[in-house]
């Protein structure tokens, strides 16, 4: 049953026992629109696998209580900002309502009642429920609000005036400061081992320029993953940072969009690349990693050959 605001609000006042429940790796939409509905209303908020990476920074700043893979024996389960129950894992969803902002939703169908909008988050949805309740919206559920709004909108690039209205109120009836969730969302490391292998691993880079292409290998200790994806947003078009461990090596691999475009595959790269150094390898495209045992510095000029050869189109293809 589609119902609008003010009856989402009115069928939840029946109810004593709520999970709020995000998508499996919530991102802040989800659990800054679970979380103000909880802090309105009350209940327990629930994500399935875990938070992303930003998410956990927003709970951790503004100590945002979760449960992670809760047990489905609750009341009424409130689904939020989720358009599948293949973003639950198998969660056994009974008695349940649904509220959210994506084009299908196909969990509308069997829940008891349904709010949709057709907007940019469901963050902006949940705005307009705690209006229509006349509830206060505090400083945390505010700021977890505009955090939504801001992710989901891709910092505002794919904003509507309604998401643009929704954070100026957010922010008149909080006092936010909107440089401050800006600081939270940052994607600046919070963990100085992080930062410290940022650093080496942009150090210790080599820099092998093919046309318009950047490849760039790197060795740190640890963090290599973050640490590849960190080259990539400096300035290189695909990245190797090899992490070495006796004589074990660990190497991930990172590409921007357009070098897959242009043929890079580091899936492939990695899986090929692995048997011969005595490892597994794979992933995606764009992301990928490999266990693996020899010599680094060959492992890494293997890599970058790989890529030389796989580049097949010019860097203005993308
Ligand atoms: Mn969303």
């Amino acid at each position: 049953m589609e119902i609008d605001e003010a009856e989402f609000y009115n069928q939840l006042l029946d109810y004593h026992n709520i999970l709020y429940l995000c998508h499996r790796n919530a991102d802040p939409d989800a659990l800054g629109s679970a979380f103000a509905l909880k802090e309105a209303i009350g209940g327990t908020i629930g994500v399935i696998d875990g938070c992303d990476r930003v998410a956990t920074v927003l709970a951790r700043q503004l100590n945002i209580e979760f449960v992670t893979d809760p047990a489905p024996d609750y009341d009424l389960v409130v689904v939020v900002d989720t358009s599948t129950l293949a973003q639950l894992n198998g969660f056994l969803l009974k008695n349940y309502a649904v509220i959210d902002h994506h084009s299908t939703t196909s969990l509308n169908e069997n829940a008891a009642f349904s709010l949709h909008r057709n907007k940019r988050s469901t963050a902006e949805i949940v705005l307009e429920v705690l209006n229509i309740m006349g509830a206060p919206v505090m400083r945390r559920a505010a700021f977890a609000l505009i955090a939504g709004i801001i992710t989901d909108t891709g910092n505002f690039k794919h904003a509507t005036s309604d998401s643009f209205k929704a954070v100026a109120e957010l922010i008149e009836l909080s006092g936010i400061e909107y440089s401050e969730v800006m600081d939270a969302l940052s994607t600046f490391p919070q963990d100085i081992s992080m930062r410290i292998a940022f650093l080496k691993a942009a150090q210790r880079s080599v820099i092998e320029r093919v046309d318009e292409w950047v490849i760039v290998t790197s060795q740190v200790s640890s963090f290599g993953g973050a640490a590849a994806s960190n080259l990539i947003s400096i300035g290189a078009d695909v990245a190797f940072v090899a992490s070495k461990e006796g004589d074990q090596v660990k190497m991930s691999a990172r590409a921007r969009k357009c070098a897959i475009n242009a043929g890079v595959n580091l899936a492939k790269l990695m899986e090929e690349i692995s048997v011969k150094y005595n490892g597994t390898g794979g992933g995606h495209e764009g992301a990928a990693g490999m266990d693996v045992q020899g010599d680094v510095e060959k492992m890494l000029a293997s890599c970058t050959d790989y890529v030389k050869k796989s580049l097949m189109k010019p860097q203005d293809s993308c």
